[in-house]
């Protein structure tokens, strides 16, 4: 086959390159391998910066957070081999989070890919269960497959869709020439129809409009929706209180008098006696990929959301399916009632919530929700926030006050750990007009740390808290309750603040709120990625186990 170089428009390289570009892709993360150098110079040549993270896992997590800040897809790259299988988290990672990532691993050459064997892995078998589609990308119909993947990553749910690329494909010439084609790439498409499939007898609405007690849960495909003002609006008209789900943070403005806190983070208990108390849930888009409880309330479910309810997590006997905010709109259209719920009712759960997290606190300590709160008031509008996991995420999740949508990248379907560092990262790189700000665990930071070195070469002066309690502790307590000792979950304390100075950041040591104040200060300005070491008393987590 002939060989064009590797910027030519007609190669498979350029018509990749090209096609990402038009999505709206401009930055690549991945890590090299002589199987993929060729992409890399056609993105280069495109416009599109190839950014090099330390691991293949971690540069997934960067392309998952990416296209969670910007809504644009996320590209991942990796080369063959030790380099595929070591994105395989991190495309699990975007599939079980419902974040949609194009992962692109290189090959040997076609002529050998079927009986040699060195670093040679079948990718289609291994990404299969973790990626929506695995794919190889041949010249021959490269402008198809392209689009399939990218369709398919975007298309309802959203996830991850892995890309097979042989090391001779890229500069072969791909026989479509044409202009580059995008289908609709809109997370969800923006259509007004409402398709209602009564499974059950009757009129879908009779049950919330009987309601005297409803709920809203809304989840990550009303984020995807867009959903937030209409939300606002049922929520405000009908007085539905909303509760949010993790991932979905945002989607409605967590100081309005309807808002009730957000499922299975701390206070959980609390948030749960409010939905085992409704006389209806209104699940509006919520994935129950999130729920880290069993869904054990007995509650009637009305269905709304994207897909049906295959999940059957929850009963539904009606399921109103399509896009999430068109859909609220039309319950709201519709709307004769009086409101259910008072402000002031709502007002009582949130204190009840509230005391709920604060339970355990100790006067005097640098408690994890004294880490949250001083982080969030430090934090100017338009901050955007990443966690990692652990119990400091469980207390992140409540207690930082998320107000608008796509500010917070919690990972909560795999919920791997090593996603906080990485993901803030790329929140800088592809939105540098916000600052940005990640909470993680010690455990988990130890596990990408060395990312920042990227930070700081790069000049993303994200800020990093580290919750540095000695601890995996989100294990360790389970031990402690099953009365355990705790092995292999305690660390020896880390020097964050050499750490920081060996890869050109900042460090700073605190034990109280003061002093975190003192290092928070004015981080939006900073120039340089910011590492604290905040050394925090874990027992109030124990309150929230
Ligand atoms: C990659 C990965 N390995 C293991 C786990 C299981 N796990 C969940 S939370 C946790 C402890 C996290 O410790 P740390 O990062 O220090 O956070 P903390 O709980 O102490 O706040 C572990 C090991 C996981 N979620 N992801
Ligand atoms: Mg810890």
């Amino acid at each position: 086959m002939a060989q064009l170089p590797a910027s030519a428009p007609q190669s498979t390289a350029a018509r990749l390159a090209g096609y990402l570009h038009a999505a709206g892709v401009r930055h690549v993360f991945g890590y090299p391998g002589e199987s993929v150098i060729d992409f890399m110079e056609a993105a280069r040549h495109r416009g599109i910066e190839v950014v090099s993270a330390v691991r293949e896992g971690t540069a997934a997590f960067m392309a998952e957070a990416a296209a969670m800040a910007t809504g644009v897809p996320g590209v991942c790259l990796s080369t063959l081999g030790p380099g595929s299988t070591a994105v395989l988290n991190g495309v699990a990672s975007a599939t079980l989070d419902r974040v949609p990532v194009l992962a692109v691993s290189g090959q040997i050459e076609s002529s050998r890919e079927q009986f040699f064997t060195h670093q040679v892995v079948d990718h289609d078998r291994m990404f299969a269960p973790v990626a929506k589609l695995a794919l190889r990308l041949d010249p021959a119909s490269a402008d198809t497959v392209i689009r399939k993947a990218l369709r398919t990553a975007v298309a309802e749910r959203p996830g991850a869709v892995h890309l097979t690329v042989t090391a001779d494909a890229w500069l072969a010439a791909a026989a479509d020439g044409a202009p580059v084609r995008l289908p609709p790439l809109a997370a969800a498409a923006g259509s007004v129809d409402v398709h209602v499939s009564a499974g059950g007898d009757g009129d879908p609405l009779a049950g919330l409009r009987a309601a005297r007690r409803p709920v809203i849960l809304a989840g990550i495909a009303a984020l995807r929706c867009a959903a937030g003002p209409e939300l606002v609006r049922l929520a405000e008209l009908a007085g539905i209180p909303v509760v949010v789900s993790p991932m979905a943070k945002g989607v409605f403005p967590e100081d309005h008098p309807y808002f009730a806190g957000v499922l299975d983070m701390a206070g959980h208990r609390v948030v749960w006696d409010l939905l085992a108390g409704a006389d209806l849930i209104l699940a509006a888009g919520f994935d129950p990929v999130e729920l880290i409880s069993p869904w054990k309330v007995a509650t009637p479910v009305l269905h709304l959301d994207t897909t049906p309810n295959t999940d059957q997590v929850y009963a539904s006997a009606h399921e109103l399916v399509g896009h999430v905010a068109a859909l609220l709109g039309w319950i709201t259209a519709q709307w004769r009632g009086e409101p259910r719920w008072g402000e002031p009712e709502v007002a009582r759960h949130r204190a009840r919530l509230r005391a709920a997290w604060l339970a355990g606190r100790a006067e005097g300590r640098l408690n994890p929700s004294d880490v949250v709160a001083t982080a969030r008031e430090a934090a100017p509008p338009g901050t955007i926030v990443t966690t990692d996991v652990g119990s400091h995420k469980i207390m992140a999740g409540q207690v930082w006050q998320a107000l608008a949508p796509r500010s917070v990248l919690i990972p909560n379907g795999l919920s791997a750990m090593g996603f906080g560092v990485p993901a803030a990262i790329a929140a800088r790189l592809t939105r540098p007009d916000r600052p940005v700000i990640a909470l993680v665990g010690d455990g988990g930071f130890a596990m990408a740390a060395t990312e920042l070195r990227i930070a700081s070469a790069l000049g993303a002066p994200v800020t990093v808290v580290v919750f540095a309690d000695g601890s995996l502790n989100r294990i360790e307590l389970r031990q402690q309750l099953m009365g355990y000792p705790p092995t292999a979950t305690r660390m020896a304390g880390m020097d964050l603040v050499a750490l920081a100075g060996a890869m050109d950041c900042d460090g700073v040591r605190v034990d109280s709120v003061p002093g975190l104040e003192k290092a928070l200060a004015g981080f939006a300005a900073r120039t340089r990625p910011l590492i604290v070491e905040a050394r925090v008393d874990p027992s109030q987590y124990e309150a929230q186990f």
